[in-house]
């Protein structure tokens, strides 16, 4: 790469189009670091500019990464474990060796040992098809359990270049500016931002061994939330902290709406109690399963928010899935949004999304 890159991002710089991607003023091409337009106006003011990648593109940039000899890092969200996955990892990696880190723990309650959730994360991801070579949990906002990934990195490395893949929004710059600060005291080199589609290309950043630790963009993942709301509704859904879990007493036929983007009913298996985990932030209202379609046809958008009145008119229609849980703890996941706990087996529930948004059953995370 020998043109000149935003540090905040990896994209190409220009200075002709104002407009155009990359683009940062010719003056600033005079400073040891150069920032484009978009990332600074992100850093500055949190205001995101639209991008004319395609996944095309992001898929090109990561097709790369199979060709190399590397240790690969796959970031996780662990409140989106599932949504954040990237079913397709493996085209990408060709042979290397994958390091899987959950992120963003800080966000399930303390009272969550780390040990039961490794546990869990490597139960997952074996039935998901994967082997990694070991799992990680850590939280890079926090700063929590860093220097434990740091040495895992350091040992399977072996001296070769470390690729950090994921999908959007997982926080795999905001990891890596976590190790520069503890390696180096540097503060937010890389970009990161709320907004999916923040890191544009590769950026490398040098090891004192001549290797590189690699930033890299994310992969959309068209099923998650995040895609369906607004800005100001993405930040009402996305957990800025310890997530307080809401424990209902239900009766059988009883509904809940998560603001107007998700529904969960209670069919039947008698009055018990169900654990919801979702932003602190969202509303969730309760109401009889016979008046809940007339309650969501008349009040979306205002008492059932988010999305606003506003944003309804193009939001998708809920799609129902029904669950019986036989047996065991599970959960009923939203993808993007959280999930609700059934803490017995024996009840028979519907989840409603937007249509495209996954909904899934699993053994309970928590
Ligand atoms: N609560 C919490 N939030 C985090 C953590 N790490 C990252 N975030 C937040 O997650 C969002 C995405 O972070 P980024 O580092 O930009 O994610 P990314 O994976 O690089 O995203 P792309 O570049 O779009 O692929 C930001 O709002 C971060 O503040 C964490 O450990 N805990
Ligand atoms: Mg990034």
């Amino acid at each position: 790469m020998n043109e000149l890159q935003c540090v905040g991002c990896g994209v190409a710089i220009q200075t002709t189009d104002k407009e155009g991607l990359g683009y940062a003023p010719p003056s600033s091409l005079e400073k040891e670091k150069i920032i484009c337009q978009r990332c600074f106006k992100l850093k500055h003011y949190n205001e995101v500019q639209d991008v004319s990648l395609t996944d095309d593109d992001f898929l090109k940039i990561l097709n790369e990464i199979g060709r190399t000899d590397s240790l690969i890092v796959k970031i996780v969200d662990i409140f989106d474990f599932n949504g954040s996955w990237l079913p397709g990892l493996h085209r990408f990696v060709g042979n290397n060796p994958i390091l899987l880190i959950g992120n963003k723990v800080d966000l399930l309650p303390k009272s969550v040992k780390p040990a039961k959730l490794i546990q869990w994360m490597k139960h997952e991801a074996k039935e998901l098809g994967m082997k990694p070579i070991d799992v990680q949990l850590v939280s890079a906002g926090k700063g929590h359990f860093i220097k434990e990934a740091v040495d895992a990195i350091e040992q399977y490395r072996n001296g070769k270049d470390v690729y950090v893949v994921g999908c959007t929004n997982v926080g795999k710059s905001t990891f890596i500016n976590r190790i520069i600060k503890e390696v180096a005291g540097e503060e937010d080199v890389i970009t990161t931002s709320h907004f999916p589609g923040t890191t544009l290309d590769m950026i490398e950043i040098p090891l004192d061994d001549g290797h590189d630790l690699i930033d890299t963009p994310g992969i959309i993942n068209h099923h998650q939330m995040a895609h369906f709301v607004d800005k100001t509704d993405l930040k009402i859904i996305t957990p800025k902290k310890e997530i307080k879990p809401r424990v209902f007493q239900l009766n059988e036929e009883q509904t809940l709406f998560f603001g107007g983007l998700g529904r969960f009913d209670y069919i039947s298996g008698g009055r018990r109690s169900f654990t919801c985990y979702l932003s602190n932030e969202l509303n969730i209202h309760r109401t009889k399963l016979e008046n809940a379609d007339d309650l969501y046809e008349k009040h979306a958008g205002d008492m059932l928010q988010p999305p606003d009145k506003e944003g309804m008119d193009e939001f998708p229609e809920l799609i129902r899935y029904e669950f019986s849980v036989k047996e065991g703890k599970m959960d009923v996941v939203f993808s993007g949004l959280g999930w609700v706990t059934i803490n017995e087996p024996g009840a028979r529930v519907a989840a409603h999304v937007p249509k495209g948004v996954q909904v899934l059953l699993r053994k309970s995370l928590i």
